[in-house]
């Protein structure tokens, strides 16, 4: 099937703007991505429609709206290929996903003196979540190198692993270098020594095909709003095995079986982990957004991203004075750079001038900056409706600012 960049871009009105009297070039994909009408429109009528609180009533639109919520869960379910809808929890978003999982397993797994091993290209939500965690529990966070090409050291992640070690997290995309990690390869390693993974999958779900079985990590975290569906939710995968054996990590409505003042019993697999309201409207979106990149396919996604990324390397390259971060050979549709001295503030607000949107600064991963001995990027990062005409704009955009300087 050919994909046809033009006829996807009229499902996204926004792509229609104009800043600065400029057509809008939307970069900043890896930060939040624009919706697709399908998925306004679906908020708009379960809003118009059916809206009910789920799982409460016994009327007719409580119902309806608890299908359509866990529907939307057995969406995800496929998606991902997880084995049961008992395995996937819905969170605010990657952020609390994390959150909710290092408390929990916290809670459950680490005593004093144990290891909790993250990655050196970590976003901040993957790494100060179980600092507090370590903080809590007297535990220490250990660091699994990379190298100036900004892969990871694998040799380096077997000699972290030990019998202190209780579980691995690491992103499989890079949001600053692109890196796609050998995931696969890091849940083996640490499975060999029976310590769960968990996987940050917030840039890798928008662009590649996510099957949770064959990748065999026992966690995985993404966010709705990077995939182009709605802001407020994401979701915790688990195998019901580690999940089972988990404290609750809010209390409230939903999670809970019985509640006496005495003793409460919590509610079985998913909804133990799912206290209050959820926002029921946002799992649907989510779900016609997963619905909606799967109808594209995510193959014709990632072959179409990929070459717009080797197109723009191979121009960026060419621009006096590019540098670009990161190497490495298996790499995603990000690309963070610095041209000569121009600060990258100042670089971001003139593309800004032009109707070029891209992200600037550390991108919430301080720890990698420091490793790169640099204060920050400017990071381009594409979605499934960005063109090479984009990318000529970007590059003419670098062009005139650095003969500005
Ligand atoms: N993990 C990674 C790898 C990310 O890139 C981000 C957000 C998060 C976690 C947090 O996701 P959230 O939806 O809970 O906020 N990354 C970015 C970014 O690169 N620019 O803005 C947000």
């Amino acid at each position: 099937m050919m994909y046809d960049v033009n006829r996807v871009r009229e499902d996204f009105p926004i792509l229609a703007r104009e800043i600065y009297g400029r057509p809008l070039v939307y970069l900043d994909n890896g930060a939040t991505t624009q919706k697709p009408r399908q998925v306004v429109e679906a908020m708009v009528d379960e809003y118009y429609n059916v809206n009910a609180n789920v799982h409460r009533g016994v009327h007719f639109l409580s119902q309806q709206a608890t299908d359509l919520h866990e529907a939307s869960r057995e969406t995800v379910r496929r998606f991902i290929n997880a084995q049961s809808t008992s395995e996937i929890l819905f969170t605010r978003g990657t952020t609390e996903s994390i959150n909710l999982l290092a408390f929990s397993f916290g809670e459950a797994m680490v005593k004093e003196g144990d290891e909790v091993v993250v990655s050196a290209m970590e976003h901040h939500s993957n790494i100060v979540p179980w600092q507090m965690m370590c903080e809590r529990k007297g535990a220490q966070l250990r660091v699994i190198p990379m190298t100036d090409e900004g892969e990871l050291q694998l040799e380096a992640l077997d000699g972290l692993l030990n019998e202190k070690t209780r579980i691995v997290c690491c992103t499989q995309v890079s949001n600053v270098l692109g890196t796609v990690n050998p995931v696969k390869e890091v849940v083996r390693l640490a499975h060999e020594k029976a310590i769960p993974v968990l996987i940050d999958g917030a840039q890798s779900v928008p662009h590649m095909k996510v099957d949770v079985q064959e990748l065999d990590c026992d966690f995985f975290a993404f966010s709705g709003h990077k995939v182009y569906g709605p802001t407020g939710v994401g979701v915790l995968y688990g195998k019901e095995v580690w999940l089972g054996k988990l404290p609750p990590y809010q209390g409230g409505g939903e999670m809970i079986k019985n509640v006496s003042f005495e003793k409460t019993t919590y509610n079985e697999l998913p909804y133990k982990f799912e206290a209050g309201t959820p926002d029921y409207v946002a799992t649907h979106a989510l779900a016609t957004a997963l619905d909606y990149v799967s109808g594209l396919g995510m193959e014709n996604i990632e072959a179409h991203e990929q070459e717009l990324t080797r197109y723009a390397l191979e121009r960026m390259q060419q621009i006096e004075g590019m540098h670009i971060f990161g190497g490495a050979r298996n790499r995603d549709a990000v690309i963070s750079f610095q041209v000569g001295d121009i600060h990258h503030l100042d670089m971001g607000t003139l593309l800004d001038r032009l109707g070029i949107a891209v992200r600037t600064g550390h991108h919430c991963a301080e720890p990698l900056m420091r490793r790169l001995g640099i204060e920050g990027t400017v990071r381009a990062s594409f979605g499934l409706y960005n063109t090479k005409a984009e990318v000529d704009a970007l590059v003419e955009g670098i062009e005139r600012i650095r003969r500005m300087f």
